[in-house]
């Protein structure tokens, strides 16, 4: 009786596909992939993610580079598009707050998928620098909002000062 109650809580959980997107992926201004299909439900596992072979061989990794700290923030797709703010553009949008690799800890973020409609995200770092030099992330993008032309709208945005 109990284990049938449980594994009913616990089915729409399961249900859900899970994504993996790797920031600063062998310290580019990336996040890897670069655009998202999912569906309500899903998770998105943002994870600072940079030099996994020289991980594995030399644990004596170098921690001096910025691109080993980046955010995962929705914003808007066009004006004010860089840096994004705290807390992330929405409704439904998300901010992961500084996921710093800088000890190795490899840290994460999840967001569950609450709405099928677009999301654009980018990068706190430097003050919107990463953001204008395209470190963009499109999660549901359409034909009317894509994610070249959210890219294009981050590398042409002047920094908005706070
Ligand atoms: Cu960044």
């Amino acid at each position: 009786m109990f284990k049938a109650i449980l594994f009913a809580a616990l089915a729409p959980v399961v249900l859900g596909a899970t994504f993996v997107v790797q920031l600063g992926l062998n310290n580019g201004l990336t996040f890897t992939p670069n655009t998202l299909v999912a569906d309500i439900g899903d998770v998105i596992t943002f994870i600072e993610f940079v030099l996994l072979p020289s991980r594995l061989l030399n644990s004596a990794l170098p921690r001096s580079s910025v691109s080993r700290n980046h955010t995962s923030t929705t914003t808007n797709f066009d004006g004010a598009v860089c840096p994004p703010p705290d807390g992330g553009v929405g409704p439904n949008g998300w901010d992961s707050g500084f996921l710093s690799d800088l000890d190795g800890s490899l840290p994460s973020f999840n967001y569950t998928v609450v709405d099928t409609l677009p999301h654009f995200a980018s990068c706190k770092q430097a003050a919107g620098a990463h953001c204008v030099a395209g470190m963009v992330f499109a999660l549901n993008p359409t034909a009317e909002q894509t994610f070249e032309q959210f890219q294009t709208n981050a590398e042409t945005n002047p920094i908005v000062t706070k």
